[in-house]
């Protein structure tokens, strides 16, 4: 077919060329071949680094995302006894040694949501117990969260085998497809993790992917990221960064989580509502230029006022992205319609 004909694969060799990107949702198949760093290697200051049995099993959830296609069930995976128990801190019952007493406290993170996590989150939070086995003994399956989310919004999971670039990740979005780790944390660290991981995903992402205006949302960054400049591309993941990961909405005069980084930590939900961090409105030329730390808690948020005006905004944002054409999403086809001129 003609799709390829302004769209160069090898971009790099030639600046003026718009860089590729997926126009079939199962091109997102070729993102395989392309991580950046598989899952299964670890940095030296990473808690599993010195744990052989833990390294093993970031090769396994490495391997079968590797090899999954679209189209297939998502991998069935058996977590072990002391992954589940990791799951269950997470889920209820942080334990949290207090320095100054030296007592545990004993904390929930199921608890924190009712005053610190948004309306949708704590809509769609009831109906994922119910519906796909989200439980202090279980850890959900991928597959049963992929076809609640498919039900919801059209939104899909993928497994990822490691770190995917900013444009690749991005452009899953268009298609309303989340890439998403398999993998669990290290048990030392249960309370806060740098990196993405299972509790991270479910915990933090799916409720919101849930929701039809956030849905709309998240897609309407895919879509802006699809061939794309660099620079745009940094700017349009700073700005998922700053909403979709770390973002805090008012809701009747409150302040309230939406971002998955924050419901999936307790640390960091706790904190983010507290006079601590600086907030600022979130505004994307602004936001999508900001800078921020990935390894601790954030020091700045930006606030929305709701997943529409925030869907607005960036709209208004990826007209100003430099493409000599329009996309626009056919969700008969599960592909990308490129249209002349925007
Ligand atoms: N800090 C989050 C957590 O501990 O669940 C993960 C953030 C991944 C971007
Ligand atoms: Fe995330």
């Amino acid at each position: 077919c003609s799709y390829f004909n302004i769209i160069s694969r090898d971009y790099k060799d030639n600046a003026t060329a718009v860089p590729w990107f997926p126009r079939r949702i199962r091109d997102l198949d070729r993102f395989a071949n392309q991580i950046l760093s598989y899952g299964s290697e670890l940095d030296a200051d990473h808690p599993g680094f010195t744990d052989p049995e833990y390294r093993k099993r970031r090769k396994y959830f490495a391997d079968i995302a590797y090899n999954y296609k679209h189209g297939e069930p998502l991998p069935h995976v058996d977590y072990t006894k002391e992954e589940i128990e990791t799951w269950g801190i997470i889920f209820r019952n942080c334990k949290i040694p207090n320095k100054k007493t030296l007592l545990v406290e004993f904390l929930n993170l199921t608890k924190l949501y009712k005053t610190h996590a948004c309306r949708e989150y704590n809509h769609v939070f009831p109906l994922l117990v119910d519906n796909c086995g989200f439980r202090e003994d279980n850890i959900p399956q991928l597959e049963d969260v992929s076809n609640f989310l498919r039900d919801c919004t059209g939104f899909t999971l993928r497994p990822v085998a490691g770190l995917l670039s900013s444009r690749d990740f991005l452009a899953g979005l268009a298609f309303r497809v989340f890439h998403s780790t398999q993998y669990i944390r290290h048990p030392s660290k249960p309370m806060y993790t740098p990196e993405p991981d299972v509790c991270h995903e479910l915990m933090g992402h799916v409720p919101l992917f849930a929701d039809p205006a956030f849905a709309q949302f998240s897609q309407e960054i895919g879509l802006a990221s699809l061939g794309a400049p660099d620079d745009y591309i940094e700017k349009l993941s700073t700005i998922f960064w700053f909403t979709v990961e770390y973002g805090v909405c008012r809701q009747e005069g409150e302040l309230k989580a939406y971002g998955a980084g924050l419901l999936s930590s307790y640390g960091e939900l706790e904190y983010c509502l507290t006079d601590k961090p600086q907030l600022k409105d979130f505004e994307p030329e602004v936001t999508g230029v900001t800078k921020y730390p990935i390894t601790q808690f954030q020091p700045l948020y930006y606030v929305a006022d709701s997943f529409e005006t925030a869907k607005e905004k960036t709209i208004k944002f990826a007209n100003s992205i430099p493409r000599p054409f329009g996309v626009r999403y056919n969700a008969y086809t599960q592909s990308v319609e490129v249209l002349d001129s925007k």
